[in-house]
């Protein structure tokens, strides 16, 4: 009976019964997405190189020593060396003044060796993110964050694109592709309205296609910490896209989702496991959603390395303004 039983069991874990069951959702895998996008810039990089072109230049900042921002900046340096981006790390000490940031930043200005210059968020609490921001050279900002590349974006004019943004809207056409379903006119909801992230999300999901940079034409609700929760999930629940970028972890859960809607997990927070290990999770309720959405996005998998490969995609674009 007992050797019955077992083998029940084993065939069961053989062929995961449970999980065929329940899940249903497509992953979508944007660590593989970034990496075909990577791919295809190392040759058009390799193009430039042949004709003449200096290799593109990347100087990153990272002011004190987040842990977060080492690894993420380290991911940046990592892609860099793979598609032919010369790059660079600066560090400064967390007790810079803004002077002394905006200094680093102007040398960087003005060397023409440099294409792109970013500084990672956050900065210490005494300095100002915005006036950081607006020190870095438009033509050179590859992180969108300065006031020229931002007033653009809202008025769809061709400008620097934030990172994560982008790699958000390049996950949406994959998804478009692969679901032979436009988002054009469908109804979105973005969760998170930091000038950053949710913003910029956005700005490109309800415009107008016909733009210099172009919209996707849906019907974006655009919600924040202080859209009661009730109000939260009647949007989610007749949305066919929902993008979370909160931080919050669990917010989005499987009562909230249409049957087959798109859901994309912008948010990323560590957390420490019962058994003592860090873990990396997003604002999605993984397991639950999986069970009612038509596609998901893992994290980390998912929006983490699309944000690397669209710097990557912006420092080339940075080199290629500079050399005309
Ligand atoms: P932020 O703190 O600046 O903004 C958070 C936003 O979430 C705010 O607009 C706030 O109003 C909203 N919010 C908070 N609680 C909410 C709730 N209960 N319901 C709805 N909205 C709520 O953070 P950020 O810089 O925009 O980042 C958001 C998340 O995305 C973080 O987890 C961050 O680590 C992650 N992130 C990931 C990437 C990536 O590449 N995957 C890039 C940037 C940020
Ligand atoms: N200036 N500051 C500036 N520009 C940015 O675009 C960022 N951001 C956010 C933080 N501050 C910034 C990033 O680069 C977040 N972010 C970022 C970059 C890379 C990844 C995630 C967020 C990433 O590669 N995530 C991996 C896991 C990485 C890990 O192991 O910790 C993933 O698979 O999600």
């Amino acid at each position: 009976m007992s050797i019955i039983f077992n083998r029940v069991k084993d065939l069961k874990q053989l062929i995961n019964l449970n999980n065929l069951r329940l899940f249903s959702a497509k992953l979508i895998d944007g660590k593989s997405i970034a990496k075909d996008i990577q791919n295809g810039l190392k040759l058009e990089i390799e193009e430039w190189v042949k004709i003449g072109h200096r290799a593109p230049t990347l100087h990153a900042i990272i002011i004190g020593d987040d842990p977060a921002s080492v690894t993420y900046v380290n991911k940046k340096m990592e892609a860099s060396k793979e598609v032919g981006i010369k790059s660079e790390r600066i560090y400064l000490p967390k007790t810079s003044t803004e002077e002394e940031i905006i200094k680093k930043i102007n040398e960087l200005n003005e060397n023409p060796q440099v294409d792109g210059i970013l500084v990672q968020l956050p900065v210490p609490e005494a300095v100002s993110e915005r006036n950081v921001c607006n020190a870095v050279d438009p033509k050179k900002d590859v992180d969108g964050f300065h006031i020229l590349n931002v007033g653009k974006l809202t008025l769809n004019m061709d400008c620097f694109v934030p990172c994560t943004a982008l790699g958000v809207i390049e996950l949406l056409k994959w998804f478009e592709e692969d679901s032979k379903t436009k988002i054009f006119g469908k109804n979105v909801v973005v969760c998170g309205r930091s000038k950053n992230v949710g913003l910029p999300i956005f700005n490109i999901l309800h415009s107008d296609a016909r733009y210099n940079l172009p919209g996707l034409e849906s019907t974006v609700t655009l919600c924040h910490r202080h859209t009661p929760k009730e109000q939260l999930e009647m949007f989610t629940k007749s949305a066919d896209v929902v993008i979370s970028a909160t931080g919050v972890v669990g917010l989005i859960k499987k009562e909230m989702i249409k049957k087959g809607a798109c859901v994309i997990d912008v948010g990323i927070t560590r957390i420490t496991t019962p058994e003592g290990k860090t873990k990396l999770v997003g604002d999605v309720d993984f397991n639950g959603v999986k069970e009612v959405a038509g596609y998901l996005t893992p994290v980390p998998g998912g929006v983490g390395p699309m944000t690397v490969a669209m710097l990557m995609r912006n420092t080339f674009k940075a080199a290629k303004l500079l050399a005309q």
